[in-house]
């Protein structure tokens, strides 16, 4: 074997040459790779004696795509087109032998390869719609040559990777290799078949794109119109298969370097690569002594059956980590065990899971009256009712019922987790894990550290949260943690603007066209806007609850801030409009015309002063962190970066002037973040 560098070596066998990388930890493909990568393959195909190529990689991957962080910075080492098409060129067959997930670039040099070998546990695919991009290494113009129009359409929009045996079943893969076998060997023993059989290099640019009409590409476009709302990235990729089916091979590719350039030197795809390091440097905690292990969590126990315990509970069970779930009636335990039940046959029946899965899922819950029954878990997750007193007892009988070493988990939106904690006699074990709804489905888990909450015990939740799929981001103790602290901002000004004299319609298209899934009214009727209000105690003192009082509760009650038919439309409701302004003139407010512009200034710039104000309390440990939450939790559209890459692509100063232009407006007791003002005074960055 021979060293090609320090991460690429070459070694021949009998007329096959294997080109394997080792570049840790996901091989991705950094101009040491595309440097060792293209002295190898001149190597092996200048020499007489090599008459088939295999590439593969040593590691737990195959190349995991382009070097992300390369993108935005001048140009080093070889280039991977010019290695790719001379990979394509090749006289002598190539044989990829993939493990792992080949992604992006990767995928695209294993497509160039004249033939293809996986193990079953392989995944391939093109993730780069989601960092903002499309596949720029020819994966536009090859995969549509594989697998035809429509499903590269969807694969590339969807950016979800495919396992080895569909890859088989689509084409991509020529042959699977059984898994724990030696995979390098077997794409030794695949390139001597292709000898034998005197196979050429089979290259898809000489394939045609199966159905790619007219028909297909407006239906997708109309089909997809909402999911792909605002970003750039997935027309971009239409448009380059729309090239692969009507431009010659090499122009379909000319096509898709010209569109890829101009997507990765834009705002979206900045913002997404931000996101996605971001997601990655939240993962790691400041401040814990180097080597902290996680506890092992093998039960884990939840209190309270309802809509956010179920759904936290399925979060284990998928993972197959059996839970005990208890409540305190049999009625209301049933219910959630039932609801839990119903949401895996729907999935079953859609062909997302099996009915073995949703039999091997029920078996690992054990429903329960006792708090008793709780006495074998390792991590338990209160989801009851948010009360601090209703919390606190809950807390002090767990801590006599769970062994020493178990984790306390509160699963609050808003209380004091110090004070919860207070009420164990081991505060050091306890932490807030806040799941977002639906719990099963939101990926953001906001974990947090109470002033006493033991090291193992962060590790364990970070970690814990990460094995069931989730983006944990870890926050210090405040009324509404991360996301719902500035959330609450965003709700203020909603409440004024309507009074001031928007409509809650109005509102609500500015945050939609901003890129939010929903804006704040239309997710106040969602969410109930009787959350925290009762008949008893209302005073009318808002719209909010005057619309309670006429039981117009949001969606569940046909009405809210908007009328709702059978089927969950909305409509806008003349009877909130005049609602509305009486209430105005009721507390003496003069209504203006509002333009969209300060709707937008209003709802999303108190909440990066909010942000500015969460980072210097060090609350958040980064910037970055944040705009993972708003991310991950609340719809925030990931080509915009979060809200503090938003103030960087805006810039600090305009956001400090508009919200001095505002200030008059923005409510009893605000006031601009002092690092808000620091950071545009000295013209800086809050993300780098
Ligand atoms: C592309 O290919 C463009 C081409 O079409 C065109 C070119 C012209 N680059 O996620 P993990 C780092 S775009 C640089 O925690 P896992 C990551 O930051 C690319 N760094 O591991 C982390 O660093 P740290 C298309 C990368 O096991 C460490 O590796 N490809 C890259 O949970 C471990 O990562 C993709 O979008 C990269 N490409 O998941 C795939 N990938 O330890 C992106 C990872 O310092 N990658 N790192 O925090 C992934 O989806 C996951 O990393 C993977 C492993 C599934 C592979």
């Amino acid at each position: 074997m021979t060293a090609i560098n320090p991460v690429v070596d070459l070694s021949v066998d009998d007329g096959v040459a294997v080109i394997s990388s080792h570049h840790e930890p996901v091989n991705a493909l950094s101009a040491i790779v595309r440097d060792g990568l293209t002295a190898a393959f001149e190597q092996a195909l200048a020499d007489p004696a090599v008459r088939a190529i295999v590439l593969t990689c040593a590691g737990r991957t195959f190349f995991a795509g382009a070097d992300i962080s390369e993108f935005g910075k001048p140009p080093q080492g070889a280039s991977l087109h010019a290695l790719l098409d001379r990979i394509d060129r090749a006289a002598k067959p190539v044989v990829a032998a993939i493990h792992g997930t080949a992604l992006g670039g990767g995928f695209e040099t294993a497509l160039v390869c004249h033939y293809r070998v996986a193990l079953p546990s392989a995944k391939v695919g093109l993730p780069e719609v989601k960092l903002g991009l499309l596949p720029g290494a020819g994966g536009t113009q090859r995969l549509p040559r594989v697998v035809g129009a429509a499903k590269a359409l969807e694969l590339m929009t969807s950016g979800t990777p495919v396992g080895g045996k569909q890859a088989h079943a689509l084409g991509i893969i020529d042959e699977l290799v059984p898994e724990g076998a030696d995979l390098r060997a077997a794409g030794v023993a695949y390139a001597r078949q292709l000898l034998a059989r005197g196979a050429p290099p089979r290259r898809l640019r000489e394939q045609p794109v199966a159905g790619a009409t007219p028909e297909l590409f407006a239906d997708f476009r109309q089909r997809n119109a909402k999911a792909f709302r605002g970003f750039d990235a997935p027309e971009a990729i239409i448009q380059c298969v729309e090239a692969a089916a009507s431009q010659p091979f090499d122009e379909g590719l000319a096509t898709e370097r010209r569109l890829f350039q101009q997507l990765v030197a834009g705002v979206q795809s900045r913002a997404q690569r931000y996101v996605f390091f971001g997601e990655r440097a939240a993962a790691k905690v400041d401040g814990l002594p180097p080597g902290t292990a996680a506890r092992p969590v093998k039960r884990v126990g939840i209190v309270g059956a309802g809509t956010m315990g179920g759904g936290i509970a399925m979060n284990f069970l998928n993972r197959g980590i059996p839970v005990t779930i208890v409540e305190t009636a049999a009625a209301a335990l049933e219910r959630g065990t039932a609801t839990i039940r119903r949401n895996y046959d729907n999935s079953a029946a859609r062909g997302r899971i099996s009915a073995a899965d949703v039999a091997a899922r029920m078996a690992l819950l054990a429903p329960g009256l006792e708090l008793e029954r709780l006495a074998d878990c390792d991590l338990v997750i209160e989801a009851v009712y948010e009360d601090m007193a209703v919390k606190t007892e809950l807390f002090r009988k767990l801590d006599a019922i769970l062994r020493p070493g178990a984790i306390l988990a509160t699963n609050t939106s808003y209380l004091d987790v110090n004070q919860i904690a207070a009420a164990t006699g081991r505060p050091q074990d306890v932490v807030g894990l806040h799941f977002f709804s639906p719990a099963n489905v939101m990926k953001l888990l906001e974990v947090v550290r109470g002033a006493k909450t033991a090291p193992e015990v962060l590790v364990t939740a970070m970690t814990l949260g990460k094995t069931i799929g989730k983006v944990p981001v870890v926050s210090g103790v405040c009324h509404g943690f991360i996301g719902n602290r500035m959330l609450a901002q965003r709700r203020i000004q909603g409440d004024a603007l309507i009074l001031e004299g928007a409509l809650p319609w109005d509102v609500d298209r500015v945050a939609y066209d901003f890129g939010w899934p929903m804006g704040p009214f239309q997710m106040s009727d969602l969410a109930g806007l009787d959350l925290g209000w009762s008949k008893e105690k209302s005073t009318g003192a808002t719209v909010r609850e005057r619309l309670c009082e006429l039981d117009r509760r949001g969606q569940k009650t046909g009405a809210g801030y908007y009328d709702y038919d059978a089927k969950r439309n909305r409509s806008r409701s003349a009877l909130v409009d005049k609602l509305i302004l009486d209430f105005a003139a009721e507390k003496g407010i003069q209504r203006r015309a509002i333009d969209d512009r300060e709707i937008l200034e209003r709802l999303v710039y108190p909440m990066i002063n909010e942000g500015a104000k969460i980072l210097a309390e060090g609350i958040a440990q980064r910037a970055s962190d944040i705009d993972v939450v708003w991310i991950n939790g609340y719809g925030w559209p990931a080509y915009r970066g979060g809200p503090m890459f938003y103030a960087d692509t805006v810039g600090a100063a305009e956001v400090v002037a508009a919200l001095e232009r505002h200030a008059p407006r923005l409510g009893e007791g605000f006031t601009i973040a002092p690092l808000l003002r620091e950071v545009a005074a000295q013209g800086r960055r809050f993300t780098g």
